[in-house]
């Protein structure tokens, strides 16, 4: 039971599919009920770090919604907790870091991740890979502008006040901070990789924030380093807010370019350019409206999407908690006919 003909994998390398493959930006966790029965008790960096829990929460989503993909059930800052930094993931914020990192002293704390560092994550993908058969596993990680925005402001924020005034202010202390974080998150893909993941995504969610051509100066190189690094299987790079940046984050290196709901997929096929194939985009909060207009969204996406030369589809960003889980169902069952 290979991977290599499933219908996602198939739309990734732009070959000819039987039907519209569709997976959902966190898929795993979030709406799903059997998610929260499983993590009562359990802090989510420990959850990351159990195999047998991440083994099962990754396959949920696949058994409820008949997905075409897994996503496996991690989170960005795994790997900089992997390799000594004071983080936690504090419910309702997010990822908070005890000490931000804003001096050259500082970036001392962010060594390279070895395999030996993340032994959970390749026991995770091992188990996964047995038991999905032939669904293939998306290996993800964060970009490392993404990585940096939590670094250094020490938690989520809005703005990027703090990563902008060090990325424009120091451009040397952030060009080291992005390489370093380049080295680990090539690393951690790797790993992901050799213990069997079929596909990576490079999530740069937050990168949307910078105009193309300090996006181009200041992120791009260090993406493109992470994305050459794992050619040997498809990449996919997305992130939010990113309509002026698709051409640019194509050509950091990707086989799918993700899109957010802003920009209709037929408007961003000819800015991403040829060679290209294209994951999204329905907003997430179309799941709150009448069915018979999910249902029309869902027909126009997939209209969309035929300008372009492969489609995955998927939501424009992660499915929100609130979600109702059947809604996603019913939008696999009209990707999936077509209708
Ligand atoms: O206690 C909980 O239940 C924590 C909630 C949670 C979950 C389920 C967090 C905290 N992370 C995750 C899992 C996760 N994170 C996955 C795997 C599950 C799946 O995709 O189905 C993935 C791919 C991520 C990736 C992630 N984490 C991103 C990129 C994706 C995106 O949506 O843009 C980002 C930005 C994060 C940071 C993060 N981790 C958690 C939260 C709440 C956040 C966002 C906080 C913020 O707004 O900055």
């Amino acid at each position: 039971m290979s991977t290599h003909d499933s219908a996602f994998l198939k739309a990734c390398r732009r070959e000819p599919v039987p039907h519209t493959p569709v997976w959902f930006m966190r898929q795993a966790g979030r709406a799903l009920p059997e998610y929260r029965k499983l993590r009562e008790g359990n802090q989510m960096l420990d959850a990351c770090a159990t195999p047998d829990l991440v083994t099962e929460i990754t396959l949920q989503p696949v058994r409820r919604y008949g997905v075409d993909a897994a996503i496996f059930f991690s989170d960005i800052v795994v790997p900089l907790k992997a390799i000594g930094v004071d983080l936690d993931i504090v419910p309702g914020v997010g990822p908070v870091v005890a000490q931000p990192i804003r001096s050259a002293q500082d970036l001392e704390r962010l060594r390279a991740l070895t395999p030996e560092d993340v032994p959970y994550i390749t026991e995770s993908v091992r188990n996964l890979v047995g038991e999905l058969g032939s669904t293939p596993l998306i290996g993800f990680a964060g970009a490392p502008f993404t990585l940096a925005s939590y670094l250094v402001e020490g938690g989520p924020s809005k703005n990027h006040a703090a990563t902008k005034a060090l990325m424009y202010g120091q451009p040397e202390l952030w060009a080291d901070l992005l390489d370093r974080l380049a080295t680990i998150t090539l690393a951690f893909l790797r790993v992901q990789i050799d213990a069997g993941a079929s596909a990576v995504q490079l999530f740069d969610s937050w990168v949307g924030a910078l105009p193309a051509k300090d996006y181009r100066a200041y992120v791009q190189p260090h993406s493109a380093r992470v994305l050459a690094a794992v050619s040997d299987v498809p990449r996919i790079h997305f992130g939010v807010g990113t309509g002026e940046l698709l051409h640019d984050m194509g050509q950091a290196g990707a086989d799918v370019v993700g899109v957010d709901w802003r920009v209709p997929l037929s408007e961003a096929v000819p800015r991403i350019g040829p060679g290209k194939a294209v994951q999204g985009n329905l907003d997430p909060t179309l799941v709150f409206a009448p069915d018979d207009v999910i249902a029309r969204k869902v027909r126009e996406t997939l209209e969309e999407g035929k300008a372009a030369e492969g489609h995955v589809f998927n939501l424009g960003h992660g499915v929100l908690p609130e979600t109702d889980p059947d809604k996603l169902l019913r939008v696999v069952e009209l990707v999936h006919a077509g209708l």
